[in-house]
C-alpha cells in the first residue's frame, strides 16, 4: 500500500507552544500541531508552510525539521510518514480556521490526554530541540501495540 507523506508544524516560543483543536475530520477533538498531506508538485517544506498558513493564518519564516515518524495502522487504513518541524520564526498571529482552533499552551501544561497517544514520546524531544526518528504501530482501537523511537 502507498505510504502517505504528511507534515506537522509546532511553533515553540519558550515557554509556550501553539497547538490547534482539530474541529473536523481525522483527529477531530484532539489538540495537535498544524499540517496535512503533501500535495503533488510541492516539496515537503512547501507543504508544511502551506498547511500552516491555511490552518492557522501564520506564515512560517524559519523552521527546523526535527523528526520523521512512521505510523502503521493494523486495520489497513494506510501507512503514513509524518515530517515534523519546529517553527522558530513566523509572521502573523493565529486565527481560527474551519479546521483548527489555535491556543497557546505553557510547556508544563501540554494536554497529552487530549492528543494522539504517540505525542508524549516525541514532543518532549522536539521541545529540547533534539531530532528523532521513530515508528508506531496502532491496532484497530488506535492503541499503540509496538513502537521505537531513536534520537
Ligand atoms: O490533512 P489532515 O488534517 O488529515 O492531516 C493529519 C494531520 O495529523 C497531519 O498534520 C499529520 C497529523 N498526524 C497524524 N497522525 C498523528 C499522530 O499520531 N500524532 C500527531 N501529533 N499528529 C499526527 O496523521
Amino acid at each position: 500500500m502507498n505510504k502517505k507523506i504528511l507534515t506537522l508544524c509546532i511553533i515553540h516560543q519558550h515557554p509556550k507552544i501553539l497547538l490547534g483543536m482539530k474541529k473536523r475530520g481525522y483527529g477531530e477533538g484532539k489538540w495537535n500541531g498544524f499540517g496535512g498531506k503533501v500535495e503533488k508538485g510541492e516539496t515537503i517544506e512547501q507543504g508544511a508552510i502551506r498547511e500552516m498558513k491555511e490552518e492557522s493564518g501564520i506564515k512560517i519564516s524559519r523552521m527546523n525539521k526535527l523528526g520523521i515518524l512512521e505510523f502503521i495502522y493494523q486495520d489497513g487504513s494506510g501507512n503514513m510518514e509524518v515530517h515534523i518541524f519546529c517553527v522558530e520564526e513566523f509572521k502573523g498571529s493565529p486565527v481560527e480556521s474551519e479546521e483548527m482552533r489555535p491556543k497557546w499552551f505553557h510547556v508544563d501544561e501540554i494536554p497529552y490526554n487530549q492528543m494522539w497517544s504517540d505525542d508524549k514520546y516525541w514532543l518532549p524531544m522536539l521541545l529540547d530541540e533534539r531530532s528523532f526518528r521513530g515508528k508506531f504501530v496502532f491496532n484497530k482501537f488506535n492503541e499503540i501495540v509496538d513502537y521505537y523511537i531513536i534520537n
